[in-house]
């Protein structure tokens, strides 16, 4: 199966150019980690992320919660994914009908489709959510995460709604380029999808909040997913602390990569 296949191979298993491009990041920099930066300030985005840009291949944001957000950010962001060399993934979990999400994707303030490389949608609309969104993002080279299972506790993405969840992406491969899941899908044939995984923490278990975390080893290894995304277990709390952030980094970097070296030797 894909599992035993590097990184690099697997570029070729695809016509999307966000997929290959972020593939071949991934060998490149020897990292399957991408880092979740979840915090209000801009200051403290921008720090974070040149903190760990080194050891990401791909930043996921959420914008939407920034405090101060003007669009001279994105600049900046650019200007240190051109610095670190990793790519952007907005996490919008759109979920709305196709004519909606076209309008999100493209305008409002943030204009999404503009400049981050890969985004998300949740399945519950059906097939037009992808068309909506592809509509958009298929002319500028974008590639779109299906979420076919969640992180959380007594979340309702499972069992037929997973499934239904795969198949749509079957049908839409020039666009979707794979999931966020907790596990790669039993593969039909050597179909190839790329799995994200939220829920990755080192030190707990929990947050109190639902979020339920497994380790780099038992996500790259033992589930055969692709990408650990890892948010406060890299940042923890206080946000000026960019050493021990860019630490952190190097550390779920270090056991994401050795995970996958394992899982390519087996
Ligand atoms: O099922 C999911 C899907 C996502 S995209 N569970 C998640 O936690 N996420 C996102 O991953 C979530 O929105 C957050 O940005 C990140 C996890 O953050 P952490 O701080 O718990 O690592």
């Amino acid at each position: 199966g894909v599992q035993a296949l590097s990184y690099v191979q697997r570029a070729d298993n695809y016509t999307n150019p966000a997929a290959k491009e972020l593939l071949l990041t991934m060998e490149r920099k020897k990292s399957n980690l991408s880092v979740s930066v979840d915090v209000t300030k801009s200051r403290d985005f921008l720090a974070i992320i040149d903190a760990v840009g080194p050891y990401a291949c791909l930043i996921k944001t959420h914008v939407d919660i920034l405090e101060d957000f003007d669009f001279t950010l994105i600049e900046s962001l650019q200007a240190l994914r051109k610095k670190h060399d990793f790519m952007i993934f907005e996490d919008r979990k759109f979920a709305d009908i196709g004519n909606t999400v076209a309008l999100q994707y493209s305008s409002g303030v943030h204009r999404i489709a503009s400049w981050s490389q890969i985004t998300n949608a949740h399945s519950v609309p059906g097939p037009s959510i992808v068309a909506g969104l592809s509509s958009v993002g298929l002319p500028l080279g974008r590639g779109l995460l299906l979420l076919a299972e969640m992180s959380t506790a007594g979340n309702l993405a499972v069992g037929h709604y997973t499934e239904e969840t795969y198949q749509m992406a079957r049908d839409h491969r020039d666009f979707v380029i794979g999931f966020i899941g907790q596990r790669r899908p039993a593969g039909k044939g050597d179909e190839d999808f790329l799995v994200l995984t939220p829920g990755v923490g080192l030190d707990v278990k929990a947050d109190g909040m639902g979020q339920q975390y497994r380790t780099p080893r038992e996500v790259i290894l033992e589930s055969g997913c692709d990408v650990i995304i890892v948010g406060r277990g890299v940042y923890g709390k206080d946000y000026s602390l960019t050493e021990a952030i860019a630490q952190q980094a190097e550390r779920y970097r270090e056991s994401g990569w050795s995970a996958y070296l394992e899982r390519c030797k087996s």
